[in-house]
């Protein structure tokens, strides 16, 4: 009995012993995070250094001087460059919780070196807002929250505050809002409205693709001859354009804008086909019209064997997709390229067939330009609909954390025109292009 009994106080002493050992350390590690606590505190909200302003809308940034029909907006402050500030002390941080504080905008840096006189442009309609949106996230994911170039938006009605307040969220570079004037998007006087109803008509009955639009064909011509010239794209030297809905597969761990300057190209695409026949019949008998009365522009060591297979007789309608392009701004603000665009307004075939600016830019770029002036950029993965270009090469997808399905590449494939630019310009094709033939 009494041996039992001693065993329990036993007991009792030990449980004893073994919560105030867990008092103890409990204790002390309340002590320890207490501490912590007025240091991470302190950095935050007073401190805030953002300069976001609340109403996109208002807001006038003082960049040149426009006319009225557009309107030039400041958005966030851009970061300095360099990289971003590091914390000595990770556990010194601040949380940022909401755009006023500080850290917010530190992502992952800002890119160094220089930036170039450039932009991105967007031909859009109010309608195209969400569109637009999806565009836009992916080009400032994959390059531009690293760069930060500004962004040019154009329209033929006014942009809507939506519209604005939307995009000018997302870009983390300036947002610049453009009307396009009337001479710029309606009918030239010489154009017989007549015969170009007429058309519209049969190729409605004939179930051409857009082959009824008034608006598609306004918006050709202007993205022919007038987007370069507005008075919003005269402060810049290159451009980027960016349709709705178009995505970017892979990191651009690189400046494109600036590749383009120091390799000394002028025009660039990523995917090239052959233009559906019916809508530009009688377009190389304008570009020869064009070839005979303007010899002079017509620069040796061109790309004619892109655009030809019978030396310039005929079109073999090969073009580059103009939905993507990264170009020089000077070079169709040219008299080389006014030229040979007016030149083939005057013929008419923007109404009286339905020319794209798609071949117009490729053949004035394949015959004006130098072939070592046109550039494809294999390493920029993009859709358009119903189009991929996802680089040839597991190295190169994995090395830009791509997310596009190889078999979707359309590069190598008997529709597309790129296989044709290897040969006329003599480069290698890159491995493992023959499995993607089919
Ligand atoms: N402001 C405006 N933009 C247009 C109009 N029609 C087309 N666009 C823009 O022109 C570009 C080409 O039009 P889209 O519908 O994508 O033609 P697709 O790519 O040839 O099928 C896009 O950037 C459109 O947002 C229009 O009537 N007004
Ligand atoms: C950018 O290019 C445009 C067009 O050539 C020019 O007018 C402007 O002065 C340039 N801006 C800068 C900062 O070089
Ligand atoms: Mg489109």
């Amino acid at each position: 009995m009494a041996a039992g009994s001693a065993r329990i106080v036993r007991y009792i002493l030990f449980a004893f012993f073994f919560l105030a050992v867990l008092y103890f350390v409990s204790n002390s590690s309340y002590e320890s995070v207490q501490q912590l606590k007025p240091s991470s505190f302190g950095v935050g909200k007073g401190e805030s250094t953002s300069t976001k302003p609340d109403d996109v809308g208002g807001v006038s940034s003082s960049w040149g001087s426009k006319p009225d029909e557009s309107i030039t907006k400041g958005t966030a402050p851009k970061p300095a460059a360099g990289t971003p500030k590091q914390y000595e002390d990770l556990a010194e941080a601040p949380m940022a919780l909401t755009p006023s504080d500080q850290g917010w905008d530190e992502l992952l840096g800002t890119a160094p070196g220089p930036r170039m006189n450039a932009t991105f442009v967007s031909l859009a309609r109010n309608s195209d807002v969400w569109e637009i949106a999806r565009s836009i996230r992916q080009v400032e994911d994959r390059f531009n929250r690293r760069y930060n170039y500004d962004w040019v938006f154009l329209n033929d009605k006014p942009f809507d505050a939506t519209f604005k307040k939307v995009t000018s969220s997302l870009v983390s570079g300036k947002t610049h809002y453009g009307e396009i004037p009337h001479e710029h998007w309606s009918f030239p006087d010489h154009i017989d409205q007549d015969k170009a109803r007429k058309v519209r008509e049969d190729m409605a009955q004939r179930k051409i693709i857009y082959g009824d639009s008034i608006s598609y064909r306004h918006m050709c011509r202007f993205e022919s001859g007038f987007f370069f010239r507005q008075p919003l794209m005269l402060n810049y030297e290159w451009y980027w354009r960016v349709e709705p809905s178009i995505e970017l597969f892979c990191d651009v761990h690189y400046d494109p804008f600036r590749f383009m300057a120091e390799n000394k190209k002028k025009y660039s695409f990523v995917l090239s086909l052959y233009e559906y026949v019916e809508t530009i019949p009688t377009l190389w008998d304008s570009v020869k019209k064009f070839m005979k009365n303007y010899p002079e522009h017509i620069v040796e060591g061109n790309s004619m064997g892109f655009l030809s297979d019978d030396g310039g007789e005929n079109y073999n309608h090969c073009h580059f997709w103009s939905n993507f392009e990264v170009g020089n701004l000077e070079w169709l603000r040219s008299k080389a390229y006014v030229d040979f665009f007016e030149s083939l307004d005057l013929d008419g075939g923007f109404f009286y067939e339905r020319w794209g600016d798609a071949p117009v830019h490729s053949i004035a770029a394949g015959l004006l330009l130098k072939k070592e002036e046109l550039h494809f950029f294999n390493d920029i993965a993009y859709y358009h609909v119903p189009f991929t270009h996802c680089p040839t090469g597991e190295k190169t997808r994995l090395d830009l954390r791509c997310h596009c399905n190889p078999k979707d590449n359309f590069d190598w494939k008997g529709y597309s025109c790129t296989s044709r630019f290897f040969d006329v310009n003599g480069y290698e094709k890159p491995e493992g292009y023959e499995n993607q033939q089919d």
